[in-house]
């Protein structure tokens, strides 16, 4: 069934939000045959992970995805059959006025943040009356169980995954400027957020016996590494080194091409939710930086994946990577990000045979946008 859909966007910092609903609106498109609208309330954010996005425009397609500017007033547009409202962005009132004036109304569908928390099964899929309007929204929680809404992923991703490394790999990094790799050498990418671990963790890179090239696409750890290189800028195209460690800065790039560096890499550093999912389908080690919420409440969800992430690891390995974790998370009682490297480095084998398995585990818990296509059907009969 070739069902219409609206999905609203509200960026409120960083790329998630959009990162998030971007990949979603591509794949129902492409990978369930659906016709999407996205409505975006910030292109200028939108075209830092697509480029082909023209932040003028009012309406543009792309990738098969009808792309509308949500602006207010909103524009008076019959409703989709179906309509997400990622992350709770709250849709416009005379949008909502027309779902409930429809003779039969749209499915309504929050598209919640992904947690491996687990009361997320348990509040996957309930519905929520509307107050005033003859409306029902119901909320649909991603996650890593086969009673959640699942995990954002192409089908075809490990298959263009091991083509990449096959074919292109090598390219790929010379085009970055890397010389062909040494052996033993890391190749790391990182992507964080401001980070009070970073100061142990670059010294541990530069004292250690093997060499690191570190790579950082452009963002807000740059300039804290920066201030590690005495100031030196950290521009796209910029190296600066310091004992055996080499940091390179890039350019911010689409998500696609980001998805191929987080594949060139021996280890990803990465942060929020989307580039955290990317990086565990990447079959590669990870760190996680968890976004920061008040209270340390992100510290529960940090948990919560590495207690699944760990668990089918030998118990000194598992004892490493959440020792990283913790470090890079400020958890309390965490070990210095040094001698928590130490520990990781140490479990490397065990750690990268661990990564290559775990997209393995990861499918059990279903495709979002298959998953999000069946709960709509199954509410438009
Ligand atoms: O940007 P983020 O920190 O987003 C966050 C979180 O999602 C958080 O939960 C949310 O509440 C907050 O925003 C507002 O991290 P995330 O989720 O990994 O999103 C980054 C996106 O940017 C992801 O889609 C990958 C993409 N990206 C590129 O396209 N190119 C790049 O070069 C890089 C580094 C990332």
């Amino acid at each position: 069934m070739r069902t219409h859909w609206d999905i609203f966007c509200n960026v409120i910092d960083n790329y998630g939000d959009i990162g998030v609903a971007w990949r979603l609106a591509r794949q129902l498109v492409a990978g369930c045959g659906q016709r999407v609208r996205l409505w975006v309330d910030d292109l200028a954010a939108f075209n830092r992970i697509w480029p082909a996005v023209d932040p003028r425009a009012a309406a543009q397609t792309l990738e098969g995805v009808d792309i509308r500017v949500w602006r207010v007033p909103f524009a008076h547009v019959e409703p989709a059959q179906v309509v997400v409202e990622a992350f709770g962005c709250a849709l416009p009132e005379d949008y909502l006025a027309a779902m409930a004036r429809r003779a039969s109304p749209p499915v309504w569908i929050n598209l919640e943040y992904l947690s491996a928390e687990s009361w997320v099964a348990d509040h996957h899929g309930l519905p929520s009356p509307h107050p005033r309007l003859p409306l029902t929204r119901y909320f649909f929680f991603p996650g890593y169980t086969t009673g959640t809404g699942g995990l954002a992923v192409e089908p075809d991703l490990a298959t263009r995954r091991d083509a990449f490394l096959r074919d292109d790999a090598e390219r790929f990094c010379a085009d970055l400027g890397l010389a062909p790799a040494q052996p033993g050498e890391w190749r790391i990418s990182l992507f964080a957020y401001e980070n009070e671990a970073l100061p142990g963790l670059l010294d541990a890179w530069a004292g250690g016996a093997d060499r690191v090239v570190c790579l950082v696409p452009e963002g807000r750890i740059v300039p804290q590494l920066e201030r590690g290189f005495g100031g030196r800028p950290l521009t796209p195209g910029d190296v600066s080194e310091r004992g055996r460690l080499q940091v390179r800065g890039l350019p911010f790039t689409d998500q696609d091409a980001y998805d191929r560096l987080l594949w060139a890499c021996d280890l990803n550093f990465v942060r929020g939710e989307d580039s955290c999912v990317r990086a565990q389908w990447a079959a590669r080690p990870l760190v996680w930086q968890a976004y920061p919420q008040a209270e340390a409440a992100h510290h529960a969800k940090l948990e919560a994946l590495l207690a699944r992430y760990v668990a089918a690891l030998d118990p000194v390995s598992a004892r490493a990577v959440a020792g990283m974790w913790r470090a890079w998370n400020g958890v309390p009682g965490a070990p210095a990000a040094g001698d928590a490297w130490g520990a990781w480095q140490a479990q490397r084998q065990a750690i990268e045979a661990h990564a290559h398995a775990w997209p393995g585990r990861l499918a059990d818990a279903g495709r979002l946008a298959e998953k999000l296509v069946e709960f709509a059907e199954n509410r438009l009969k």
